[in-house]
């Protein structure tokens, strides 16, 4: 059976366009036969040169410096959203109206209003829908979700996660986007508390209800050079001009699920010396797990029932026999980067379009973990737990 030819349209050239790209091109040489055979058509950038040049760079077979001419062509199958976040809506809610089916990048909007529009477009349209949390495709993040399915910790009583980094600790580091409200819609919270949102929702379930507290600890920075250059012309200021930072560096919640576990979550890009420390610990009342995302290619597993005298966490190392191992590499801890995981996540959509069904997380989960954001926002202002009620199905 020859797999179909899916048309790719990608909308954005940078870190994460760099990261489809990659995917699309790579995906059935891993995957093979593959479900479809993603085409790089189209890439999208602010401008015809700008865009020009990415498709050189990427391998796409087209090019344009306006997104619209992309959503809107016959020859693309499926349009992937790889620009900041406020970008988000406009682009998916035109995709789906448009017949395409749709992958983002996450957090999948700035607020969770934006997220229900774009979740009923795409329900409305029938088309896939894809929100890019890629963590969760770590195969020793798979692993851990196989084995609580399985019943291997019993009956899960707390997860706790964390997502560390420190590259904000420079305060001359410009207001890039990531800082405004306006773009990013939120800071550590909507930028990577999410992933850790997506891992603790895949492995325990639905969230019920939030207490949180917020922290900004870097009040302004430089404004980026083209704003500083006129702002210093007009108020002739000496040194770069800074503007205020709107969003939060740290975050931290106490969970509840709606199975009635608990748990907690902190997420910052200010911790010294913490580079992409994405972790979690899941405690059942039979083992434990624990998985750091700096040491990938490993699970650590506690069981109860190890007799005492050789009991202690043992380190599993993922390879060919894990999840996706058998179409990555044959040896164990030759070792899984933040790439594969892409690759990973290409090979669930080609395989939920190609079978005419649904991909996971979908924009429903996106929004479902933009309403938890936005509770955790007003608890830290309230100083209260805030409820969760449950999602109601779009165009309802
Ligand atoms: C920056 O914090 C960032 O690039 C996030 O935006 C990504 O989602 C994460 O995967 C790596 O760090």
């Amino acid at each position: 059976m020859t797999p179909p030819r899916i048309n790719v349209g990608l909308v954005g050239a940078g870190f994460m366009g760099k990261a489809h790209s990659l995917a699309y091109a790579a995906m059935p040489m891993f995957f093979w036969p593959p479900p479809a055979i993603p085409r790089r058509r189209m890439i999208a950038e602010l401008n015809e040169e700008l865009a020009a040049e990415a498709a050189e760079r990427f391998g796409f077979d087209s090019s344009t410096g306006d997104w619209r001419e992309l959503v809107e062509s016959d020859e693309i199958d499926v349009v992937d959203i790889s620009v900041p976040n406020d970008a988000h809506p406009e682009i998916a809610i035109a995709a789906a109206r448009a017949g395409k089916h749709v992958i983002c990048e996450k957090p999948l909007a700035r607020t969770a209003e934006e997220a229900r529009a774009m979740y009923e477009a795409v329900t409305e349209a029938g088309v896939v829908n894809l929100v890019a949390f890629s963590y969760r495709r770590t195969p020793a993040v798979e692993m851990a979700h196989r084995l609580i399915a399985e019943g291997t910790l019993g009956e899960i009583r707390n997860f706790r996660g964390t997502y560390l980094q420190d590259w904000s600790n420079d305060s001359d580091l410009p207001l890039s986007w990531r800082f405004q409200r306006d773009v990013a819609g939120s800071g550590a919270l909507g930028d990577i508390a999410t992933h850790v949102l997506d891992i603790a929702r895949y492995l325990v379930g639905e969230i019920a209800a939030v207490s949180g507290l917020l922290r900004t600890y870097i009040p302004d920075r430089p404004l980026p050079s083209g704003q500083s250059d006129q702002l210093a012309a007009a108020e002739k200021l000496a040194g770069a001009p800074r503007g205020e930072v709107d969003v939060d560096d740290e975050v931290l919640t106490m969970l509840r699920f709606e199975s009635g576990a608990v748990g907690s979550l902190e997420a910052t890009r200010h911790a010294h010396g913490r580079k992409n420390f994405l972790t979690f610990e899941v405690h059942g009342d039979a083992g434990t797990i624990l998985f750091d995302y700096e040491r990938r290619d490993e699970l650590q597993l506690y069981l109860a029932s190890d007799p005492s005298d050789r009991s202690g966490f043992r380190t599993i190392f993922t390879g060919p026999t894990h999840p996706y191992g058998a179409a990555l590499w044959p040896i164990p801890a030759l070792g899984i980067g933040y790439g594969e995981t892409k690759i990973i996540e290409c090979y669930e959509l080609m395989r939920a379009i190609a079978a005419g069904g649904s991909a996971s997380p979908d924009f429903k989960d996106g929004y479902r973990i933009a309403r938890i954001c936005e509770a955790i926002a007003e608890s830290a202002e309230s100083g209260e737990w805030v409820d969760l009620a449950p999602v109601a199905h779009a165009g309802k």
